[in-house]
């Protein structure tokens, strides 16, 4: 059934790749301030998929983030966080830079935590129901992201603000206003917005309804959740955009859907692309391959490796959408790597950006300790070694003379003598 309220229901009338290349010379044109060029910038990094809806009734998107045509500033962004795992991934830091861009020019940006919806399971892009979580459980990974939030937030600000004033960033969780929220309520003042012919078309249902297991009343209501929270942060925060990967899209639809109709107001949604495995599956921990964000799961070092082992027809897109390197640094830094591939010289800067995102200075300058440890580069009494986990062992490595000798890559070398205490 079609949604009378959605003007561009199907995924070829979005501004999508075609649509938003056809208004790009437009874009430029009237780019007044940073963050509407900021819509075409990322989009030609690959970062920005898709915008929706085409067209606003009011407002266009550019627009939100054009001064000169009535845009406020800031705006404010939101994305949302299900914490199904006690950390962050890989994947959910493509939604974290593309706050992170917004907030870079000003704006305000929010990372919420669905310490509500994480109890129901979003549906979407899955082939089958997630095993539920118990309110415990869901509580204590809600406090770990926030913190691994947090923590991104406080890494990205201290390693690229150089003093400049940035918007805020926010961490909110949704499980604060579902708390208060009383059931018939809800129900009742919610659920009449909703129709059920609308809901039922969403690719996510539909995916699970053919499924033999079929799908829960609590998977199927989540977009209901997830389309409230964003009329939330709208009354609340004034928040306009929502931003997630593409397989959010039918749920940021649902939130334009329910705002549209309640406040005649104009409401976006903007896509970034999913990064898959080699096998084409969603990295993450559904599919069992999330490379993690927290350091106790995943190591800097093992962090590194996964963008140094990347390939070399992977590696230019990936410079674009992780790091925030300049394209003409980008260019450059391939423009060497075809000539010398072997030194993966692309690959190195890669690993390099993201894990001092990711873990800061000291995370980065461990990872290449330990990679040099791995790589052969560390002797100890000249015998190589390379467990980063037992590089100086007491009683194995102590000479009789009570000294070790410590040689580092090929000219470094270190007398450590022990000490009885
Ligand atoms: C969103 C809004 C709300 O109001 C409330 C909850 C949510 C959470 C949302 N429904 C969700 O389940 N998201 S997620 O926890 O699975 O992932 C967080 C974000 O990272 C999403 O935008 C998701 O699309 C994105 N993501 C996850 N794996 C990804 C990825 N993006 C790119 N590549 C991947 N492999």
């Amino acid at each position: 059934m079609a949604a009378p309220m959605l003007r561009c229901i199907s995924r070829s009338q979005w501004l999508g790749t075609q649509g938003l290349l056809g208004i790009l010379p437009l874009v430029l044109r009237e780019a007044h301030s940073a963050a509407q060029g900021l819509l075409a910038v990322q989009k030609a990094r690959g970062l920005f998929k898709e915008f929706f809806p085409e067209r606003g009734t009011k407002t266009e998107l550019p627009e939100l983030f054009d001064r000169g045509t009535g845009g406020k500033f800031p705006q404010t962004i939101y994305c949302g966080f299900d914490p199904t795992a006690d950390s962050l991934h890989v994947g959910h830091l493509l939604a974290l830079l593309g706050l992170f861009h917004f907030q870079r020019v000003g704006h305000n940006v929010i990372a919420l935590v669905g310490g509500a919806t994480a109890r129901l399971g979003d549906p979407s892009g899955r082939t089958k129901e997630r095993e539920a979580l118990d309110a415990e459980r869901v509580q204590s990974n809600a406090r770990a992201l926030s913190q691994g939030l947090k923590a991104l937030a406080a890494n990205h600000q201290q390693l690229f603000a150089n003093g400049r004033t940035w918007g805020s960033f926010t961490v909110l969780d949704n499980s604060a206003w579902y708390q208060k929220q009383d059931l018939v309520d809800f129900l009742a003042a919610v659920g009449g917005h909703f129709r059920m012919g609308t809901l039922l078309s969403r690719l996510s249902v539909q995916t699970r309804l053919k499924t033999p297991e079929g799908m829960s009343l609590a998977e199927f209501l989540y977009q209901v959740l997830q389309a409230y929270d964003f009329y939330y942060l709208f009354q609340h925060y004034g928040c306009r955009v929502q931003l997630g990967g593409s397989d959010q899209l039918g749920n940021i639809m649902s939130g334009y859907e329910f705002i549209h109709k309640l406040t005649g107001e104009d409401v976006f949604g903007i896509s970034v692309p999913l990064i898959t495995s080699t096998t084409g599956a969603k990295l993450g921990k559904s599919a069992g391959n999330a490379v993690w964000l927290n350091r106790d799961k995943t190591s800097p070092f093992e962090l590194y490796q996964f963008f140094l082992r990347q390939k070399d027809d992977l590696v230019e897109r990936y410079l674009k959408l992780f790091t925030f390197l300049p394209l003409p640094e980008i260019d450059h830094i391939m423009q060497l790597h075809v000539t010398e591939p072997e030194k993966r010289g692309a690959q190195k800067r890669l690993a390099a950006e993201v894990t001092k995102l990711v873990h800061g200075q000291e995370g980065l300058a461990s990872a290449k300790r330990y990679r040099m440890i791995t790589e052969g580069g560390v002797s100890i009494n000249h015998r190589q070694v390379t467990n980063p986990e037992s590089v100086l062992v007491v009683g194995q490595h102590i000479l009789k003379n009570g000294l070790s000798l410590l040689k580092i890559g090929k000219r470094n070398f270190y007398i450590i003598k022990w000490l009885q205490l």
